[in-house]
Order: C-alpha cells, then sequence, then structure tokens
C-alpha cells in the first residue's frame, strides 16, 4: 500500500510516495510530484522519441513520389502520417512535463538533442521501404510495447496507440518483402541486398550495450524502461530469425546461430564504433537529415503565425458574444 500523503509532506515523504507509487506499478501523472531526476530523464527520452518519428517521415517520404503503383504509395503516405501522429503523440506528453515544443525543435534543428540513429541511413531503393517496416519498426515495435507499461501516464498511454499502428507498419513491410520475393530473380537480390544494408543499424536501435548505458539503471528502477537495452536487442533477434527464414533472406551475421544451451540464438557484436560516430552527428544523412527539418520548420513559420492570429480572432469574438 501507498502512504497516503499529509497537508504539508516534508521533501523525503513526498520521495517517498513516489517511490511507493512506482514500485506498486501505479502510474505517475503530470501534477503528481516526482524527483527533478526523472522528470529531466523523460523529458530527454520523450523528446528523443518524438525527434525520431518525426526525422523518421524523412527515409520514407522520400519514395513517396517514385512508389511503384498507386497502392503502396496510399500504404506509404498513410504510414508516413503515422509517423508525424506519433511525433505529435509525444510532443504533448513532453509537454504535460513542463517542456516547450518550441524549445525542443529548436534544441532538434540546433543539433542539440538526438533522434535514433537508424534515420541517419539512407533509402536507396523501394525495397528499403519494406525493409524499414520489417526490421526498424519491428525493433521499435519491441523497444515500445513494453513503454506501455512505462511508469509516467502520459507516456504510457501514448505508447498503446503507437503500437498499435507499428504493428500496421511493420505488416506492411514484411508483406511487401513477401510480394518481392516471390518475384524475380532482382528483386529477391534487392530485398537481400537492402537487408544487409540495414541489419545491423536496426540492432543499434536498441542503444549501447547495457555496460555502456549510462541510464539504464536508473531509468529500470523508476520503471521508466522495463527491459534493458540488451535483453530487448536479444528479443529482437530472437523474434527476427524465424520471420528471416520464412521471407527466404539471410541476416548478414556469420556469427548468428540457435544455441540450445541458453534456448536463444547466439549473434555479432555490432559496429559500436559506427553507432557512437552516427550519435556524434557523422552518420551518412545526419546533416541532411537535419538542414531538412530545419527548412521545414521554418517554411511553416506562417502557418503558425495564421493559428495564432486565429486563435486571438476567436477567443475576442468569443468574449464579444460572451458580452452581448
Ligand atoms: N540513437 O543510456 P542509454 C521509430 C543515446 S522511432 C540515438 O542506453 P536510454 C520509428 C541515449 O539517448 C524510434 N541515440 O539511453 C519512427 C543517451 O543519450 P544522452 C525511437 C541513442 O535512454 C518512424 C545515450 O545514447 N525510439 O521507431 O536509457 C518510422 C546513452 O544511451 C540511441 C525511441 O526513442 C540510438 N539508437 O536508452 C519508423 C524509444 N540509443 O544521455 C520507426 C524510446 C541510445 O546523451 N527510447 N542513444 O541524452 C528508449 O527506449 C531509450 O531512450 C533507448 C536508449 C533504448 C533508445
Amino acid at each position: 500500500m501507498t502512504q497516503q500523503l499529509t497537508d504539508t509532506p516534508t521533501d523525503q515523504q513526498l520521495e517517498d510516495h513516489f517511490e511507493g507509487r512506482v514500485a506498486n506499478d501505479q502510474r505517475i501523472e503530470p501534477r503528481d510530484w516526482m524527483p527533478d531526476g526523472y522528470r529531466k530523464t523523460l523529458v530527454r527520452q520523450i523528446s528523443q522519441h518524438a525527434h525520431s518519428e518525426i526525422i523518421g517521415m524523412q527515409p520514407e517520404g522520400n519514395w513517396l513520389t517514385r512508389a511503384p503503383s498507386l497502392r503502396r504509395k496510399a500504404i506509404l503516405l498513410a504510414k508516413v502520417q503515422d509517423e508525424a501522429g506519433h511525433g505529435l503523440y509525444l510532443y504533448s506528453a513532453a509537454e504535460t512535463l513542463g517542456a516547450d515544443r518550441e524549445d525542443l525543435t529548436t534544441k532538434l534543428i540546433s543539433s542539440r538533442q538526438k533522434y535514433s540513429s537508424i534515420f541517419n541511413y539512407p533509402t536507396l531503393n523501394f525495397a528499403d521501404i519494406g525493409v524499414i517496416g520489417w526490421l526498424v519498426d519491428g525493433a521499435a515495435i519491441c523497444n515500445q510495447v513494453p513503454l506501455c507499461r512505462s511508469s509516467y501516464g502520459p507516456y504510457a498511454r501514448a505508447m498503446v496507440r503507437v503500437c498499435k499502428e507499428e504493428s500496421f507498419h511493420q505488416r506492411q513491410g514484411y508483406e511487401l518483402l513477401m510480394t518481392m520475393m516471390r518475384g524475380t530473380a532482382a528483386q529477391q537480390e534487392m530485398v537481400q541486398e537492402a537487408t544487409n544494408r540495414w541489419w545491423w543499424p536496426s540492432l543499434m536501435m536498441f542503444g549501447p550495450p547495457d555496460g555502456d548505458s549510462p541510464n539504464t539503471q536508473q531509468s529500470m528502477a523508476w520503471r521508466i524502461k522495463r527491459h534493458t537495452n540488451d535483453e530487448l536487442r536479444q528479443k529482437f533477434v530472437d523474434m527476427t530469425v524465424p520471420q528471416a527464414e520464412a521471407l527466404g533472406v539471410t541476416l548478414p551475421d556469420p556469427e548468428l546461430v540457435w544455441n540450445s544451451e541458453s534456448e536463444r540464438h547466439d549473434f555479432g557484436t555490432p559496429d559500436w564504433d559506427e553507432f557512437k560516430n552516427v550519435l556524434k552527428g557523422n552518420g551518412p544523412c545526419n546533416a541532411e537529415r537535419v538542414e531538412r527539418r530545419r527548412r521545414a520548420h521554418e517554411d511553416g513559420q506562417w502557418v503558425r503565425d495564421a493559428a495564432a492570429a486565429h486563435a486571438v480572432k476567436q477567443a475576442a469574438r468569443q468574449q464579444t458574444e460572451a458580452l452581448a
């Protein structure tokens, strides 16, 4: 049972009450007292997550005008629009913690805040669209389903809807790849080549190995994260191997093998130097992604100005009507 708070609780009582709620799997809500570190960690993770959704629109958006059929175009358009929606839920969740959306966007476009490393890789052909759905959205689901049980209410609730949409994204990618694998030898080769390029970056999405992850221990104690980076990476590998077999593609890791003793797959080590380099801003597309986002933000200034002017006019009209 969580202790009830008195009218004028001490800092220690507030802290104990908070810890008790977290330990009992009760949600922390925006107006609840929370330690500064908890708030800061959430703002960091949620805003990076929001930025990832928004930047994540770019690699796939790149293929909207070149989709091979109307059906594929409609599916891709819906998916890219979903990502915008995910970004909006997440920015709203960050705002419940006192973050300012304009400030978060400014930090993104001046490279002071991170977004997922995966979106700094290019989409070179249409098979990449299928592989992003299969591997990138697959990894996102693996990482985000446990976040539906995150201790912070608005984040956890946003994740429920995000995960439902992500599972459609994953399936559309897999279905696209299945279709290509039933096609010509050239199409099959495209799928294999795209898989080779996206496999290792997908494993990096889960973050650094547990031993090099400064935030995991505290985030697990606060139940913001429910599993470590390595646990989720392992789960993703175990989940993906049979899917690759069903597709008929080879995952590009000679060390990937079923371990009957541990009952999971052993696999090779991602190139963590490459990961660090991408995080430093030196990946193949970092500069292009941030610049495009910056331009879109600047080009959208007139829309924000118009919306603000409209809101002022509406408020004035409502006031006049109320006085009439
Ligand atoms: N890329 O201590 P750690 C999507 C950073 S959207 C870049 O382990 P933590 C989709 C980390 O932030 C996918 N940075 O951190 C969208 C930290 O930075 P600080 C996005 C990374 O937070 C559109 C530092 O490295 N998903 O799927 O405990 C289309 C140390 O790491 C990465 C989310 O954001 C990375 N891969 O764990 C299709 C999920 N990994 O301290 C698909 C929510 C680590 O310098 N986030 N860093 O600021 C999380 O679950 C956790 O934040 C992470 C990292 C597992 C990512």
